[in-house]
Order: structure tokens, then sequence, then C-alpha cells
């Protein structure tokens, strides 16, 4: 998978994709990862990105051009990519959505600042609006970084078989069940006896009933979407 980010702070993002488990997968050849400044993409002498509203008020908003000419520029012939704009109107980056954009072939993240981008942008340039939840950022610039990691890690070879298996529980729409290490007393509070025993069949049965009651407790909309968790707890 190529994914092409578009930017007026790189640096912001530039340190996001050199270290652990994204640094491995463009290591492998897994995904390749490009960084691009918008003003490298404006045509005047002061590479302006941003123009007063039509019709007042604060603020001020990206200009069309800019982005028209970097996403045609990395939309090569036979490879159009999905475009997709980071603004707070997107829609809300979920797990399920996450999987439909890792099996896309490219992706062209778009990362606004200001008060917004003109609208033609919207209507004409992107695929997709998405958004990585309901508080205010200062630009697209984390929630692409959120949104790269998130595809990264479900591209295949990009995980190490232990890291696989964590996935599975989130996957299946439930929270994790708690964990513990050594030492099995640590200031008085003890490691569950369950976890010592070495019954393997009362272990599962302990984690699973743990990631029901943290779900029902922390996140009942979870398990809203959930039909055999019945099952497991009748
Ligand atoms: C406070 C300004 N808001 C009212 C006029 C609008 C607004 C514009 C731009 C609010 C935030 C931003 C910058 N945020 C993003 O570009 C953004 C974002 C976010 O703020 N929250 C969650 N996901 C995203 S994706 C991009």
């Amino acid at each position: 998978m190529r994914i092409d980010v578009v930017t007026i702070f790189p640096p912001l993002l530039a340190g996001a994709f050199e270290h652990s488990i994204i640094k491995r997968a463009r290591e492998r050849g897994i995904v390749d990862i490009h960084v691009h400044d918008l003003r490298d993409y404006t045509a005047d002498r002061h590479r302006t990105v941003d123009d007063y509203p039509y019709g007042g008020g604060a603020g001020m908003v990206m200009k069309p051009e800019p982005w028209f000419r970097a996403v045609e520029a990395l939309r090569v012939a036979g490879n159009p990519g999905c475009a997709i704009l980071l603004t707070p109107q997107g829609k809300r980056l979920d797990q399920g959505l996450v999987q439909q954009l890792a099996a896309e072939d490219r992706l062209i993240l778009l990362c606004g600042r200001y008060e917004g981008v003109d609208e033609r942008v919207r209507e004409h340039l992107v695929d997709k609006e998405v958004s990585v939840g309901d508080y205010v950022l200062s630009g697209g610039e984390p929630a692409a970084a959120v949104l790269v990691d998130a595809v990264v890690r479900l591209q295949p070879g990009a995980l190490g078989s232990s890291e696989s298996i964590v996935e599975e529980s989130f996957a299946a729409g439930l929270l994790e069940y708690p964990q513990y290490t050594r030492p099995p007393e640590f200031r008085g509070w003890r490691v569950p006896d369950v976890l010592l025993s070495g019954d393997h069949g009362a272990i599962d049965r302990w984690r699973r009933e743990r990631q029901i009651e943290r779900t029902r407790v922390r996140r009942p909309d979870l398990l809203a979407d959930i039909d055999d968790v019945s099952e497991t707890t009748a």
C-alpha cells in the first residue's frame, strides 16, 4: 500500500512514521509512506495556502488551488488512490472504517488547518471525509497519524505473530481482560489466584467474564453489536 500525506506542517508527521510497527512495515516494503508540503504546490511567490472567507467572518479558509495541484500531481495514471480529507465534519473513524481503508491500494490524506477548507475541495476533489472523534484538534495532522497507524498495522505482514493476537478481542467488539505479570504480590496487591492455577480452561473463562463485565461497565455501546455474548453469560 502507498500512503501520501499532504500538510503545511510536514515536521509534525515525519517522526510519527519512523518508529515501531510503522517503521518496520516501511523497511519490509509493506507500506510506502510519503509526506508532502502543501506549499510546494502553490504557484505564487509567497506560497499562499489560505485567504479570507467570502461573506466575511473570523479566520481564514484554505484555498482550493494548492490542494487540486497536489492531489492531481500525486494521482499518477492508472492508480488514482482514495483521497481523504481529515476534518471534524467527516465520518467518525472506527475499526470498520479502518478495515475498509486498509483494503485500498493507495491513500492520499489531506490535513486541513485554519477555520476550514474551500468547499470545492470536498465536492470535487476528495472521495471521503474522516474525523477521529468528537473533540477539537488544531488541524488534521494528528488525525492523519492516527489513521495511518491503524491502517498500517492491518497490512499483511506488518505485525509479528505475538502482536496479531491482540487484534482479535477488539475486532470481536470487546475490551481487553485485565493483565498481570510478575511479581505475584506487589505492595500487598495480589495477582488473581486463577491466573497462577495453571488451569487453562478456568483462565479462559475468567478472562472472557472480565472482558464482558468490563465492556458492560465502560462501553455498553460495544455490546449492542455482539450476538455471542448472551450465550457466554447465560
Ligand atoms: C474551533 C474551530 N471550529 C469552529 C469554527 C472548527 C474547526 C476547524 C478546524 C475545528 C477544528 C479544526 C481542526 N481539526 C481538524 O482539522 C480535524 C479534526 C478534529 O478537530 N477533531 C477530530 N478529528 C479531526 S480530523 C481533522
